[in-house]
This record gives structure tokens, C-alpha cells and sequence, in this order.
């Protein structure tokens, strides 16, 4: 594969450096989890309305389909959740939780809230990772801490991050600032990225915007499979 890409995006085309080249991306997929975007799962018991995060299972699907056609770009997936003893789950989470439905680690109607191996733990179907893509399980809101996610993509040569995923408020925001303090250059697909109140998805998307793009830049699904097409193109046959 050859070539390297930019792509219109705000506060300023991404990335800061010009251009990259796809043996240097990562594309991360966060917590695409029943218990997320499912019938039953923790953010259904919670009460909110999963039709917002389950808006984004179409144009993530389609980045993927672009994106497996570079075998140079890293794919990630996380996996928020906790091991079956408990033994990784600080219990002000479980605390806070049991105010607002079964506390994570009970059951709820998609097996034990947020527990490794368990129903509503799983990936959706839709965006099943591909047996040599890489799945990183962690348990808290960064994809950072007590996860090897860091050391991978020192090893592989990654330094540009292109985060979609579930909540932007949350997952995708406590990600996005550990990298960017690491430097990686964070790009969030904003189609791609839903909260579970719209007003939290605007503020999350506004904030990485501000003072120059304090974490990065945003971008849409359409602008970024654009900007990878003349890679396609100019493959060897
Ligand atoms: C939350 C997440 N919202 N994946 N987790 O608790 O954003």
C-alpha cells in the first residue's frame, strides 16, 4: 500500500502533521457492547433511549468495511467490563450505579451488568471483530488504564488514533484525553459516536474543538472514507 492521507476536519484538517500514512493509524472501535446499545443492556435499565447509541452501528459498519481493505491500519476494539470475582471493580461504580438500576456486576436481563463473558458484555453482531483484530478489555472508562493498549501501539508504530465508538461523553472522551496526553493525534468520527443525551454527544464533540483543538479534531464517516479512497486507488493490482 502506498501514500498517505488527510482529512477535512474541525478545527483543523487533521492531522496536525500534514498528512499519515495508514501503516500508522488505528482505528478504534469503543465499547460497541450489547450492554450499551442492546435491548435490556445496562443503558436500556438505566432508562435511556438506545436508539441514540445504536444510531452509529450503521456508518461505523461502513468505516470498517473501508478501513479492512488496508491491512496497515490497526483495528481495536474495546470492551468495557469487569471479571466474574469483582475483584477490578472500585465499589463507588458499583455504588453509583445501584442508584439508577441493577448496580453493575448484578443481574440484569442481559446476564450480570458489565461482567466479562456475560451476554450484554458482548459485541453487537453488527461489529463482531474479525479474528486477527485486536480486542482490548478494560475496566474502566479510558481504554488506557490497566489495559496493554499502550505498549500495542508503540510496538506496531501507531501515533494517529481515529476514535468512533460508545458514549462520546465517557468511553470515547476519557479515551481521547489519555491519549492526546500521550501523543497520539485523536480523531473523532462524529456520526460515529453517540452518548446517551444528545446535549452530551454536542458538548463532548464542542470540547475537543476548543483552543485549537485541545484533543484533537472531528470529522464525519463520509469525509473519512473519502479521504481514503485515492489510497484504494493507488494500491499495486
Ligand atoms: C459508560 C461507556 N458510559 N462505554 N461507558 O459507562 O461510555
Amino acid at each position: 500500500m502506498v501514500g498517505s492521507f488527510r482529512i477535512d476536519a474541525e478545527p483543523y484538517i487533521w492531522p496536525f502533521d500534514g498528512s499519515v500514512a495508514p501503516r500508522n493509524v488505528a482505528f478504534v472501535v469503543i465499547d460497541m457492547q450489547f450492554d450499551f446499545c442492546g435491548p435490556g443492556g445496562y443503558v436500556d435499565a438505566m432508562g435511556y433511549d438506545i436508539s441514540l447509541t445504536r444510531a452509529v452501528i450503521e456508518p461505523i459498519a461502513r468505516c470498517l468495511d473501508a478501513v479492512r481493505r488496508f491491512p496497515e491500519i490497526l483495528v481495536i476494539h474495546t470492551r468495557e467490563g469487569h471479571r466474574p470475582q469483582l475483584v477490578d471493580l472500585p465499589a463507588n461504580k458499583v455504588w453509583r450505579s445501584r442508584n439508577v438500576s441493577p448496580g453493575i456486576g448484578e443481574a440484569g436481563p442481559c446476564g450480570r451488568i458489565l461482567v466479562r463473558g456475560e451476554p450484554g458484555w458482548e459485541i453487537i453482531p453488527e461489529l463482531a471483530p474479525l479474528e486477527h483484530e485486536i480486542v482490548i478489555d478494560k475496566p474502566g472508562k479510558g481504554s488506557f488504564y490497566a489495559t496493554d493498549i499502550e505498549h500495542i501501539l508503540r510496538t506496531t508504530g501507531v501515533t494517529h488514533l481515529v476514535l468512533t465508538g460508545i458514549t462520546t461523553d465517557v468511553c470515547v472522551h476519557t479515551t481521547m484525553r489519555e491519549a492526546n496526553d500521550r501523543g497520539f493525534e485523536c480523531l473523532v468520527l462524529t456520526d460515529c459516536t453517540a452518548a446517551t443525551e444528545e446535549r452530551h454527544w454536542a458538548a463532548a464533540i464542542t470540547m475537543t474543538h476548543m483552543q485549537g483543538g485541545v484533543f484533537g479534531a472531528t470529522s464525519t464517516s463520509d469525509r473519512f472514507i473519502e479521504a481514503l479512497r485515492p489510497l484504494a486507488s493507488a494500491a499495486p493490482a
